[in-house]
């Protein structure tokens, strides 16, 4: 098994951003983007991680509607209506595992961009690059316990990043 201890930061993936549950964002008030498992996301032991993110809207205008896990149907306008200043580079943490909340069946890896976007931006290819670990996955006895640590998560990643004097600029 291959354990976080062993791997070499900094970790750097392109991918898409595919829909989730919805449920970051209506339950949690916590929004992620979705990404798919790739074999170097597979590789590094589930838990909680931080890094730098930087969102990549797709050259394409091309809307289309689709069902997200939860049934709902959502845009996909990969990232056409993103602003410059949204796709600056920004601090985030990310999950990788099973939700032991929630029970997922499926291993789900989830990034929460550290920063209030007003829209969503669905099918958008975000590039990131994953500095560290900072736990495991945990189950809780609320979902507010489980908002309160998701908010530690990002504290600890916003503290260790600030001294970061380029902002992740290095890695873009
Ligand atoms: N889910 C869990 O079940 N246990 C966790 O310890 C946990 N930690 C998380 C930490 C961060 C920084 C993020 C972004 C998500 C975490 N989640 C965790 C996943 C969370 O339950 C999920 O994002 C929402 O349920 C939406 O799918
Ligand atoms: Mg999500």
């Amino acid at each position: 098994m291959t354990v976080s201890t062993d791997v070499t930061y900094p970790i750097k993936i392109e991918s898409s951003i595919i829909a989730g549950f919805g449920r970051g964002s209506s339950e949690l008030g916590i929004p992620t983007a979705n990404v798919p498992i790739n074999p170097q996301l597979n590789d590094l032991s589930t838990g909680i991680y931080y890094g730098w993110c930087k969102l990549i809207p797709l050259k394409t205008q091309c809307d289309e509607i689709k069902k997200r896990v939860d049934g709902k149907e959502v845009l996909f306008n990969h990232g056409n209506n993103l602003t410059t200043d949204e796709t600056k580079i920004f601090p985030m943490v990310m999950s990788i595992g099973w939700n032991p909340y929630y029970h997922n069946k499926d291993k789900t890896a989830e990034v929460h961009i550290i920063h209030k976007f007003n829209k969503n931006f669905y099918g958008s290819n975000i590039e990131f690059v994953v500095l560290g670990y900072i736990r495991p996955e945990l189950n809780f006895n609320s979902v507010d316990e489980l908002i309160e640590t998701i908010n530690g998560d990002i504290k600890f990643a916003v503290d260790k990043l600030e001294n970061d004097d380029k902002k992740g600029s290095e890695y873009f």
